[in-house]
């Protein structure tokens, strides 16, 4: 790689504060890092992005494997030995007056026997900083990793400096990214962009992409998913994991604490689950990540007061506004922005522009040891046993706060059957309502329809009464434009529901699309009677339509499309058509 790419010198990361320190300071100096106030947050920075670099770019992703089939109709592809022919014209001199750091990272507790090691090589000092706070990262990697194996990836922001040439603040190449994934090789080459997910590698690219192949081929599952436990009144624990598509709500989930007294959350992950059989039976879940690259805008200390403790020193900041006393600010942290502001683009911020302060894919990055509510269980090295799984998206209508599936296959098909709208943590529109299926429309390294019968065949390796429950949920329910649930906190009455669900200890009613709660408690919250009947509301004509989307949704999978899931499709619809199905 140094042959190719022509760096000035090699650096392989230790994972120790000093080199933090050391490449931070270097940072600041250039001035793409600003330190923040060390008294109001300390050893924190913030951070602009380039513009057109501010989310994940999902039309310059590609899953390069041998048959395109195997990439499926919901990849781009391109084949592999064309793709390594233009990489390696493309990477040629690629890092040209700039420092190759080596950066050896674990996916999961070192100690965990699920755990897995990949190598970064990049040209990006934030990127560096970013796997510091994110992954468990240096000495201790190598020392584990001895001569075993590793998931290669090569970053690059895919900008070669000249002799004497001046760099840019945040170097990148818009117009030319790339974020390649060659799933036989379990290789990643990524180039043009500094941003989240299309350059921190251990990320998207390494535990969702390659691992979900890893997981298809070995047996095990790789999931956009956050992991968290529930303790009641009565002190009992048991654990929950939840697929919601990027920037709908995982991390508030996860870190949330609850609006009813004496039922404890407790945050074990906020973006990817591996999730594999324990000896027991039970299915089991670790968190590959260390640390959280989570949504700024809307964090406060109203919705997620864990989240906002858990930045308040060692913290990065990428293009949210920045405060005259030098610290940080968002639309939705409070209520009006405070004076003086420096907007994410690094202007002073116009408030009668109509233009946000804060990017709204602007995110902090933090490890998550630092948050008061981080689940110790987090570092179990086989991981924490699942009762429930959840799956969810942003739905202004049609579906209810809560759902539960009869069956394993029907909790795959409400998994399958996920729409979105879109949000801006993916380049492109936003507010559009597109399939998502399980969350991992963007992250799925193999064929869609192959990973559904995956899913389903977990479910038959399975002993029933030890599999998770599985419940659609959703938070974002409107009418009038305004959403009918408070969301945040009060997901914790759902949550309670779901917990004693899973103890045949709540009731529920049947209805066409699945169980839903006779009552739920609401004790302390005063919703409109109307607002709460229309929460709950199954609308036939509305989920018939649903039904018929979704039809022709799943012959995009032809004969990868598992029978199993294109029959619970015509269950719902004879239950949705039947007078008296009930
Ligand atoms: P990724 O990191 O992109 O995978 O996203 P995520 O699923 O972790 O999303 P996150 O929790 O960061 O939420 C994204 C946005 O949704 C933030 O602006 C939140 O304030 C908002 N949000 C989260 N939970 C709720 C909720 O229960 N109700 C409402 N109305 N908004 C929510
Ligand atoms: C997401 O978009 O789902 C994220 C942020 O979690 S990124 O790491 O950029 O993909
Ligand atoms: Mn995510």
């Amino acid at each position: 790689m140094r042959a190719l790419c022509s760096p000035v010198s090699v650096y392989t990361c230790d994972g120790s504060r000093e080199e933090f320190d050391r490449i931070a300071q270097e940072m600041v100096l250039k001035g793409t890092l600003v330190p923040l106030n060390e008294k109001k947050r300390p050893h924190s920075f913030w951070c602009r992005s380039h513009p057109d670099d501010v989310a994940r770019v999902e039309e310059n992703t590609f899953i390069c494997s041998r048959n395109k089939e195997h990439a499926g109709p919901t990849n781009n592809w391109k084949d592999p030995l064309e793709m390594r022919e233009f990489l390696q014209e493309l990477y040629r001199g690629c890092m040209q007056g700039r420092t190759m750091y080596v950066v050896p990272y674990c996916m999961g507790p070192i100690a965990s026997p699920y755990a897995r090691i990949g190598v970064e090589i990049t040209d990006s000092p934030y990127v560096v900083l970013s796997m510091y706070l994110m992954t468990r990262m240096g000495k201790e990697v190598l020392a584990r990793l001895g001569d075993g194996e590793f998931v290669p990836g090569v970053h690059s922001v895919g900008r070669p400096l000249k002799p004497q040439e001046k760099d840019e603040l945040w170097p990148c190449n818009p117009a030319n990214r790339w974020i390649v994934h060659f799933p036989e090789d379990r290789e990643i080459w990524s180039y043009g962009s500094g941003y989240g997910g299309n350059a921190l590698l251990g990320k998207k690219c390494f535990a969702l992409r390659i691992a979900s192949v890893l997981g298809r081929d070995e047996g095990w599952l790789a999931e956009h998913m956050l992991i968290l436990g529930i303790t009641n009144p009565e002190g009992e624990k048991k654990y929950i994991a939840a697929a919601f598509p990027s920037a709908c709500g995982k991390t508030n989930l996860a870190l949330m604490q609850s609006a009813l007294p004496g039922w404890k959350i407790e945050a074990g992950g906020d973006d990817i689950a591996w999730i594999h059989f324990g000896p027991d039976g039970r299915l089991y879940a670790i968190n590959p990540e260390a640390g959280y690259f989570g949504v700024a805008p809307g964090t406060s200390m109203k919705t997620n007061p864990n989240a906002m403790k858990t930045f308040e020193h060692d913290a990065l900041f990428t293009n949210v506004a920045l405060t005259e006393d030098k610290d940080v600010w968002w639309e939705g942290m409070d209520k009006t922005p405070p004076s003086n502001l420096i907007s994410w683009r690094g202007v002073p911020y116009d408030p009668t522009a109509g233009l946000p302060a804060a990017h709204p894919n602007s995110r902090f990055t933090v490890r998550s040891s630092q948050c008061p509510a981080y689940d110790k269980e987090a570092e179990n090295p086989y991981g924490v046993p699942l009762s429930a799984i959840l799956f969810g998206g942003r739905r202004s209508g049609t579906v209810p706060l809560v759902t539960e599936a009869f069956s394993w296959a029907h909790g795959v098909f409400m998994g399958a059957s996920i729409s979105s709208e879109t949000t801006a943590a993916a380049k492109g529109e936003v507010g559009r309502v597109r399939h998502d299926p399980f969350a991992m429309l963007p992250f799925c390294g193999y064929n869609m329809g192959d990973y559904f019968a995956h899913w389903l065949s977990m479910g038959k390796r399975g002993d029933k009464l030890k599999l998770p429950r599985m419940y659609m949920v959703n938070w974002f329910r409107k009418s009038d434009g305004q959403y009918l649930w408070p969301g945040f906190g009060d997901n914790g009455r759902v949550l309670k529901w779901i917990f004693e669900r899973t103890s045949d200890k709540a009731s529920a009613k049947k209805t066409e699309i699945g169980y839903v709660p006779e009552t739920l408690d609401l004790s302390g919250l005063h919703l409109q009677q109307s607002h709460l009947d229309e929460l709950f509301s199954v609308n036939r004509e509305e989920w018939l339509k649903e039904a018929k989307e979704l039809e022709s949704y799943f012959q995009l999978f032809g004969e990868h499309m598992p029978d199993a899931l294109l029959q619970e499709l015509r269950d719902l619809e004879k239950r949705l058509l039947a007078t008296d199905s009930l």
